[in-house]
């Protein structure tokens, strides 16, 4: 079949909007219908030219959701006609890494997902003069139908809707998740977020359902003041205006008691490895956790004095937030349709798919929290 897509050509230039070629799906895997996709800034990282698994041309976009048009063979866990939030990070349940109960990161498919095929080494896509075009992340929502693997495929309800539950398939998941699950974030803990774009928010709004009582934003655009605080945000740091922000975030949180000073947790949602650095070193002695959200650019290093950890705090990173996409999506939607998170308001932009580049300028010019394209 043929189908409209986005196609990254090349590193570092616009997406071209045109159509493709599209194979139906062979043994395992299920062509999907997208009906909306987001843009997360893991998609301009490879659009950028950053990342080290980046190859051109590809149908980028991992942030979807859509309806099930047809399965290849052997295919029972979904049907045409369902409703499907794709997987970048999948779950077979077969893999030692499914079976451990230790990581959400499936590796049943990691290897030639990171190489843009899909399980059989080959790719379902091709420009019209039949120049094959790489899948991305297993996903490739950036095109009007896409193919992709059974078991990256969560099922989900029919009555949410694609603009919103999109999200759900990286944003939403990633920082609400990292909360929940990889932090483990308890009832009265204090917490420091750096980056409040599509993760960070989200992360605040996961330290406010756990419970945590002083939820620090820390970034550089002070708009984001305002928006941290609609989702639980109880103070702000503009690195800018301070002179050393994990002195003053250590400041902020001394006691008379705790002399020490530092906080609970904290999260990087921005990708820059000295960022990560200051939200290591801002946290507690003996006990302070610091997760790795963001995705930092190919050749990036992160470092910090071992003392850092041999006085007890623990570095650890989060990817899809340690959630296992076919149990845990669909949870998240129904938190989502029973009120219990919030997505609308983190949707600032819809676009049509020719408009997909305004989504990028509108991300780099600080504009948008997401940008969500309806096909
Ligand atoms: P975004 O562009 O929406 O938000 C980034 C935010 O960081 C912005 O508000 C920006 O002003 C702020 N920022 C930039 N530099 C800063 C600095 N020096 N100090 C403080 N704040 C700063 O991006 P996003 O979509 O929220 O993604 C955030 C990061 O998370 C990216 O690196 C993305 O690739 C990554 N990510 C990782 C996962 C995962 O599973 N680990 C999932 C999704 C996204
Ligand atoms: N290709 C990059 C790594 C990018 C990365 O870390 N991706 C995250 C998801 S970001 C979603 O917005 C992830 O899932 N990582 C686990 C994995 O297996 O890729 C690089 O640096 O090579
Ligand atoms: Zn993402």
């Amino acid at each position: 079949m043929r189908t409209r897509a986005a196609v990254a050509l090349e590193a570092g230039k616009p997406l071209e909007v045109m159509e493709v070629n599209l194979d139906g799906p062979k043994a395992g895997e299920v062509l999907v219908e997208i009906k909306a996709t987001g843009l997360c800034h893991t998609d301009e990282f490879t659009r950028s030219g950053a990342d080290p698994e980046g190859i051109f041309p590809a149908i980028l976009g991992h942030e979807g959701a859509g309806v099930v048009l047809e399965c290849g063979p052997g295919v029972t866990s979904v049907k045409p006609g369902d409703h499907v939030i794709p997987l970048y990070t999948p779950e077979c349940r077969e893999c030692p890494s499914c079976l451990s109960r230790k990581t959400n990161l499936c590796t049943a498919i990691r290897d030639t997902q990171g190489r843009g095929l899909l399980p059989d080494g080959t790719t379902r896509f091709s420009m019209l003069d039949g120049t094959p075009i790489h899948h991305y992340m297993g996903c490739s929502t950036f095109a009007n139908h896409t193919v992709i693997p059974e078991i990256a495929l969560a099922k989900v309800r029919e009555d949410a809707p694609f603009d919103k539950i999109c999200y759900i398939g990286c944003g939403v998941t990633t920082g609400i998740g990292a909360v929940l699950n990889t932090a483990r974030v308890e009832i009265g803990a204090t917490a420091a977020v750096f980056g409040l774009g599509g993760i960070g928010l989200n992360v605040i709004q996961g330290l406010k359902m756990a419970g945590a009582t002083m939820i620090i934003g820390v970034d550089i655009n002070p708009e984001r003041k305002a928006w941290g605080e609609r989702f639980g945000m109880t103070h702000f740091v503009n690195p800018r205006e301070v002179d050393n922000v994990v002195a003053h975030l250590v400041e902020m949180t001394r006691t008379p008691a705790d002399r020490i000073g530092g906080v609970d947790y904290s999260f990087d949602c921005t990708g820059n490895t000295e960022v990560m650095r200051q939200a290591l070193e801002c946290t507690h002695r003996g006990w302070g956790e610091s997760v790795v959200i963001g995705v930092a650019p190919a050749g990036a290093e992160i470092s910090t004095r071992p003392f850092q950890l041999v006085t007890g705090r623990v570095w650890k990173g989060t990817a899809f937030g340690g959630a296992r996409g076919r149990t845990d999506v669909p949870k998240f939607v129904d938190w989502y349709m029973d009120g219990r998170i919030q997505i609308d308001p983190m949707i600032t932009h819809i676009l049509s798919l020719e408009d997909i580049n305004k989504g990028f300028d509108l991300m780099h010019e600080g504009a948008s929290i997401r940008s969500v394209v309806v096909f």
